[in-house]
């Protein structure tokens, strides 16, 4: 009887075996057994950071406008918006609000535009929190 010659495995012939779901290899994988392991179920939530804005004294923005843009931008009643404006008048600064990063660049933006449109130098600037 007339032994085949051995010709080699597959590997060595440059055949790759199957990849697993995971790769190849680690992390979660394991080749010998084809199978996955998963790491992580629960997915990771990341509070965002907060952003306070706030209005800035100067000599010549009425009272008056002031108390508007912070009834019409930040939602509040006449009676806090007017406290609001007072406590800036007589700190040169004050908190209209807090909010995440996008809003806060919105409210700015809203009240510099509003300003400007009617030729007030009132300023808003908004500070991590
Ligand atoms: N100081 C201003 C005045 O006397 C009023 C004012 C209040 C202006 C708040 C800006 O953010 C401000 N007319």
């Amino acid at each position: 009887m007339t032994q085949v010659p051995h010709q080699g495995t597959a590997r060595s012939m440059g055949i790759a075996r199957p990849v697993t779901a995971s790769g190849s290899r680690a992390p979660g994988g394991d080749d010998r057994s084809n199978t996955a392991i998963i790491t992580r179920t629960k997915t990771r939530t990341k509070r965002p950071s907060l952003y306070r804005v706030l209005l800035l004294n100067d000599d010549y923005t009425p009272m008056e406008f002031v108390v508007l843009v912070v009834e019409r931008f930040f939602n509040k009643s006449h009676e806090d918006a007017y406290q609001i404006m007072m406590h800036v008048h007589q700190n040169g600064v004050g908190e209209c609000g807090v909010f995440t990063y996008e809003v806060a660049e919105t409210k700015v933006t809203q009240v510099m535009d509003f300003a400007r449109k009617h030729q007030h130098p009132l300023q808003c600037v908004m500070e991590k929190k």
